[in-house]
This record gives C-alpha cells, sequence and structure tokens, in this order.
C-alpha cells in the first residue's frame, strides 16, 4: 500500500452492463462510478433511488464514489426559459446526493453531443479494437449525409474534396452506421438525435458563441457551486472530446487557458474538474504534467487514458502506457499533487480496447472489461512504481 494512492474505481453503466459490480471488484477496484441513468435530465433524483444504488453497490463489497453525471440540460447550456426549473432540480440533486454520503459530482458542457468518436471498432495490429475519431469522416457526415447549412465554409477545399471522395466510397449501411456513431449518443451521452433532430438542435445554438456559452457555464457555476460547498460536494467538469469545436458548435473546456479563465471567475472550492488525459490529450499544445501541477487542488477525479493523435486531427485510444501521452510524466503529476495535498483521489481507468474474450461478448464501446482491467493493471504498476522509487530516493539521499 502507498500512502495518498488513487482510489481505482471504474464506471458501471448499472445492472443492465455486462460488466458485473463483481468483475469490477475482481479487477482491484474498491469504488464505482456510476449515475442514475434511467432518470431524465432536469428531474430530481430522489434520495430512494439513491440509496437503493448504492446499497447495490455495497453489497457487492464497493463503494459508490463518484457520479458520473449529472446532466447539465440544454436548458442550462443555451440559457432558455426552462433554465430556472432545471437550476433548482440540479441544486435539489446535489443535496440528496450529499444526504447520502455521494460528494464527487461529474458534469460537462459540450454543447448537444457529450463525447464523439466516428468509428467504435478500429482494428490495432495486434487484433484488438479502438475507438477512432478521424476528422475526414466526420467533415464527410456533417457536409454530405447531414447536410447542415453552412457546413462548407469549416472546411478548407482539401478536406471538402477528402470528404467527398469518401462519402462517394461508403454505402448505405456504412453511413448509417457512421451517423449512427456520431449522434446516437456513446455510453453515458444523455442526449441521442436523428438527423432531422440534430440539424433543428444545431439551429437552436444560432448566436451563442463561445463567449455566450462560457457565460452561461459561469452562471451556472454561480449557482450550483454554493449549494455543492455548502454541503461538502465537489463538483468534477468534464473536458471537451475531442477538445475543439464540431459542427459548429462551440467548446470552452478544452484548454489549460479555458479552464483558468473558469477558475477565476468562480474561485469557490466546489468548482473543481475531471482531469481527463484522454480529452485534453488529443491537442499537443495541451502539456498534461503541467496542468495536473496547475489545477492540482482542484483535480476532484482522473479519467486515464491515452490516445495517438497525427498532424491530421486525427486520433484513436491507445493503450493506457502507450500513444502520444507521457503517462509516466502525468502519473508522476498525480503523486505529487496527492503528496502534498494529502489525497486519494480517484481515478478510472479511461475506456479500453476491446480485445480477447470481449471481442465476442456484448461490450459497451469503450467500456469492455478486459481492456479496462489491462489499463487499470498498467496504471497501478506505474503509480506503485513512481511512489516506491521517490520513497528509495528519498533513503538514498546523503545526510
Ligand atoms: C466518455 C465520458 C464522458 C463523460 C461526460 C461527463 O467516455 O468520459 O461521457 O462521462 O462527458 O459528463
Amino acid at each position: 500500500m502507498i500512502e495518498h494512492a488513487m482510489v481505482q474505481t471504474m464506471r458501471w453503466f448499472g445492472p443492465s452492463d455486462p460488466t458485473s459490480l463483481a468483475d469490477i471488484r475482481q479487477a482491484g477496484c474498491t469504488g464505482i462510478v456510476t449515475a442514475l441513468h434511467d432518470i431524465p435530465n432536469e428531474t430530481v433524483w430522489p434520495v430512494d433511488a439513491i440509496m437503493a444504488r448504492k446499497a447495490l453497490i455495497e453489497a457487492a463489497g464497493l463503494t459508490w464514489a463518484v457520479v458520473e453525471s449529472v446532466p447539465v440540460s440544454e436548458a442550462i447550456k443555451r440559457n432558455t426559459p426552462e433554465r430556472a426549473t432545471a437550476i433548482a432540480a440540479y441544486q435539489e440533486t446535489i443535496v440528496n446526493l450529499a444526504a447520502c454520503g455521494i460528494t464527487i459530482v461529474t458534469y460537462n458542457f459540450m454543447p448537444l453531443l457529450d463525447w464523439t468518436r466516428t468509428d467504435l471498432a478500429y482494428p490495432m495490429p495486434d487484433g484488438a479494437l479502438a475507438l477512432r475519431y478521424e476528422a475526414i469522416a466526420l467533415a464527410a457526415y456533417d457536409l454530405f449525409i447531414l447536410q447542415r447549412p453552412g457546413a462548407a465554409d469549416a472546411y478548407a477545399p482539401d478536406v471538402q474534396a477528402a470528404a467527398h471522395a469518401r462519402f462517394e466510397a461508403m454505402s448505405d449501411a456504412d453511413r448509417r452506421s457512421l451517423e449512427n456513431t456520431i449522434i446516437a449518443g456513446l455510453p453515458g451521452s444523455e442526449e441521442h438525435f436523428t438527423s432531422a433532430d440534430f440539424r433543428a438542435a444545431i439551429a437552436s445554438y444560432a448566436g451563442i458563441d463561445a463567449a455566450a456559452l462560457r457565460a452561461n457555464l459561469i452562471s451556472f457555476l454561480e449557482e450550483i457551486c454554493p449549494v455543492a460547498d455548502a454541503h461538502g460536494v465537489q463538483l468534477a467538469l468534464h473536458p471537451d472530446d475531442p477538445p475543439f469545436p464540431l459542427f459548429g458548435l462551440p467548446r470552452i473546456v478544452s484548454t489549460q487557458a479555458d479552464l483558468d479563465l473558469l477558475v477565476a471567475a468562480v474561485p469557490s472550492a466546489a468548482n473543481g474538474l475531471c482531469f481527463c488525459t484522454g480529452s485534453l490529450g488529443v491537442r499537443a499544445d495541451n502539456d498534461l504534467p503541467a496542468m495536473v501541477r496547475r489545477f492540482g487542488e482542484r483535480v476532484y477525479f482522473l479519467h486515464l487514458r491515452n490516445v495517438e493523435r497525427d498532424h491530421a486531427g486525427n486520433f484513436h485510444e491507445a493503450t493506457h502506457l502507450g500513444g502520444s501521452t507521457d503517462m509516466a510524466a502525468v502519473m508522476q503529476a498525480v503523486r505529487e499533487i496527492s503528496v502534498r495535498h494529502r489525497r486519494s483521489i480517484p481515478m478510472r481507468p479511461d475506456h479500453g480496447h476491446q480485445m480477447l474474450d470481449d471481442l465476442n461478448k456484448r461490450t459497451n464501446p469503450g467500456y469492455s472489461t478486459i481492456g479496462r482491467l489491462r489499463g487499470l493493471a498498467e496504471l497501478r504498476g506505474l503509480e506503485l512504481g513512481i511512489a516506491h522509487a521517490a520513497t528509495s530516493q528519498l533513503l538514498l539521499r546523503p545526510g
């Protein structure tokens, strides 16, 4: 055991998740990350429903460590007349969770779509399957399947030509599958669309630019943080995934500068981060170890995952220790903040390849058991190794 080690958790989508609570316990976790996914957005989570889910988790010898997510509704993101009711419901849910002893709450502020990929079964050289985002596939969808008004302005001529060629080469089934991957809602997304709905929903953002969306996030924080502070709840804002605008919609939680601004605007202790290395790591200009150190005290939850990115704006999910991010350097920074602030930060191995026996099973994309088990094993070994090396250096230091 190491002092202030991360709390190992896995995400669990509830009783119908093909990964069971027993699987998660055998993987070495002590904590569960989950949500009451059946409760529609803007509805208060009742104490008895929270307690029933908590009891289920505890009966399996685990604890409910983090809520991911209490979704922020479109009314709040767009600041529509229904916003006041949605805010009141959010506040009450926070109070109810605190009453049940659950005090870390993840959320995101991405317009319409949560995380986005274009391929859920991208073959790795070893036969495992990964999730991938390919810029040309997204452009092909936007320009020629969705046919979003104004989309052509968003892409350079060479990208448009490549996207057209891609569209022409796709069968109807390929086109439907690409559309489903993008808008039908990946696991954990609480919004899903058909193409007609999606076009209308995009149009509802007309006039909401990055500054307006940011102002809406800040007013959300101004109304939720005092309640969270009063009840000992830590809010953990998940970054944009991917960390750049899609479909002409603004994204405002993508860079260190974005995070600096939000922390400065609402300095309350409740205003914290879910530090997702997979999302932030898509941008080469995000220095992840430096960002972990910078936001140290406010990092309430860690999603550890690696992506392999290229210069054309594509990325796929690599193994947890492979990919473009130096995970050892990130872990070193995590150890530093954990020791400095004497905290055990909950982490989950975020996503994982579909591999081994899971290739023949129904799995939630990104959330198969074995790929996450591999990720967790590698990450906890890395943490132990770094902690051990720090202790031996201390012992060896002369004087
Ligand atoms: C994807 C997840 C996200 C995350 C939300 C947080 O795998 O990390 O769906 O849960 O953005 O609200």
